[in-house]
């Protein structure tokens, strides 16, 4: 109905709108019965078109159709069928599409880095664009692992013929950031070719992945990271690396780096040598070069100085953010209207032990439930919401599932301490709490006020 709509609007003079992509229909490769019956109502061709068109509807949800259409994507060509199964998480046909794919490619790397990139590469950008949620995507990264681990012991299988160690390496995933199937294909590429890899997984903080560099003499750290937070993880590491005295070259890698963040805002914190790599192939040649004596000086050096380059360009053409002095951002302050302020029955704080868990139940705020899975929308209207409403449900019955579980096996019990106290702001922005009212020597908790140039009639908190 949408394509039809369009369509008509289009021929009629409509010369902008605003539609969504994903429920558009090619207008040629709309059923013709359907067709007609849909233009009967847009063009309010006759009496009986609605009725007419929801009768004809039913016979669409028929399961036999159904099942036809389901297999239907398995006659197109291998790209598109990977990807399919990759945004429909669907690792049934998994094993068949990866040996298909292998023996067409000259390595089996490249039917990582060519079709399933592609494939999850999709994935991210409906992912960014609001149009598959999370628990779709975790269930795409299975299908992701399953075909990685499909094609590993082909990768293995091509390890170099020689023992000889050529160096050590550390990875890991920075902390804060779980995503790992990029950085265990690095270290799998780079076992393959003789270098000894010590994976120290995902979430893990600077400090442990120094304290593990020194503890075994690695050549090379190697750091992923997916998330925007993780590129300041990348910098905290960096200078980390300064100042504890280390020497030896720092990879970034993962789909959220880039050259021109490494560049900008990692490479000036660390001089052992900091290099941007772009996947898991390009990996072997980088640590090879910056590894042997003849090549790793000048290597450094030109990494330096491109990365000089790209930071002048970018800095250029940086926009100056705009800040107020503290005096005028303080000015700005909230306004709190005292008169509106309960006063608390009580001061200090209560302690409650052992709640029933059932009693809590009652109490779930399932809205920022949803919201952690990325499914946005409020609870409950959010389970009949025409776009996420389907995958709301799915996840709120897997959570009852679970939750009823929790009740039946008791897996832990429910205690609270909570605590009502006086307190002020002060003039530098920090907060007073007192431990009662006549309390001399209160608790000063020190906030920074905020000093961006709000818009006119927004405070700086
Ligand atoms: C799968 C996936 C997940 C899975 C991860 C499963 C797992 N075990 O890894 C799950 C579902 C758990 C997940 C969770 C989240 N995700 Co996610 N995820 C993805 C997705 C779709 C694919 C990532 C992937 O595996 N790609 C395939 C691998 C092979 O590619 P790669 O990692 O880039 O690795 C290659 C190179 O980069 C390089 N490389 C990688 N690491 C290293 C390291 C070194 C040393 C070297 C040399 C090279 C190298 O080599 C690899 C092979 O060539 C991406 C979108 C995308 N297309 O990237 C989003 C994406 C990364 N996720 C995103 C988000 C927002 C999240 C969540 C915050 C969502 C949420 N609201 O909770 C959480 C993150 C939680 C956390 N704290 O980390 C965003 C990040 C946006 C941003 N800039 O911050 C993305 C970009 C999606 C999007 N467009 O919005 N995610």
């Amino acid at each position: 109905m949408h394509s039809v709509f369009l369509y008509h609007a289009i021929k009629n003079g409509m010369n902008m709108g605003i539609v969504n992509p994903s429920m558009l229909e090619v207008y040629d490769d709309i059923d013709k019965e359907l067709l007609e019956k849909v233009e009967d109502v847009i063009l309010d061709r006759k009496e009986d078109a609605t009725e007419t068109l929801l009768a004809f509807a039913e016979t669409f949800k028929s399961d036999k159709k159904e099942v036809v259409q389901t297999l239907e994507w398995r006659n197109q060509p291998l790209q598109e069928r990977i990807t399919h199964s990759l945004v429909k998480g669907i690792d049934a046909f998994t094993d068949i599409d990866m040996e298909e794919a292998r023996l067409a490619a000259k390595k089996p790397l490249e039917v990582i880095e060519g079709h399933l990139m592609i494939g999850m590469g999709v994935v991210g950008e409906l992912f960014g664009d609001g149009k598959m949620f999370l628990p779709q995507v975790v269930k795409s990264a299975r299908v992701m692992k399953k075909a990685v681990a499909y094609l590993m012991p082909f990768i293995e299988a091509e390890k170099s013929e020689s023992d000889k160690k050529q160096g050590k390496i550390l990875l890991a995933t920075v902390k804060g950031d779980v995503h790992d199937i990029g950085k265990n294909i690095v270290g799998v590429v780079l076992a393959c070719n003789n270098y000894e890899i010590i994976d120290l997984g995902v979430m893990v903080p600077a400090e442990k992945i120094l304290e593990e560099a020194g503890k075994h003499q690695v050549d090379v750290i190697g750091l992923s990271g997916l998330i925007t937070p993780s590129l300041d993880e990348m910098v905290h590491v960096a200078k980390e690396m300064t100042r504890l005295g280390f020497d030896i070259p720092l990879l970034i890698g993962g789909a959220t780096t880039s050259r021109a963040h490494t560049a900008v805002k990692i490479a000036e914190h660390y001089s052992g040598g900091v290099v941007h790599v772009l996947d898991a192939s390009k990996s072997v040649p980088v640590v090879s070069t910056l590894l042997a004596e003849d090549t790793k000086e000048d290597f450094k050096k030109q990494m330096y100085s491109e990365y000089a380059k790209l930071k002048e360009d970018y800095l250029g053409r940086a926009r100056v953010k705009e800040y107020v002095d503290i005096q005028t951002a303080r000015n700005n302050k909230l306004q709190l209207n005292f008169e509106e302020i309960q006063k608390p029955n009580f001061l200090g704080t209560q302690t409650i032990e052992n709640i029933p868990l059932e009693d809590l139940m009652p109490f779930f705020d399932w809205t920022p439930f949803f919201q952690t899975w990325d499914v946005h929308g409020k609870y409950p209207e959010i389970l009949q919401d025409k776009i996420v409403g389907e995958q709301a449900r799915e996840l709120f019955a897997d959570a009852q599932k679970m939750l009823s579980e929790m009740l039946d096996k008791k897996w832990f019990s429910a205690k609270a301490v909570f605590g009502i106290f006086p307190a002020n702001a002060t003039d530098e922005d920090d907060i007073l709490i007192y431990n009662n009212p006549s309390d001399a020597q209160p608790t000063r908790m020190a906030t920074l006020r905020q000093q961006t140039k709000k818009a006119a009639g927004k405070p700086n908190l």
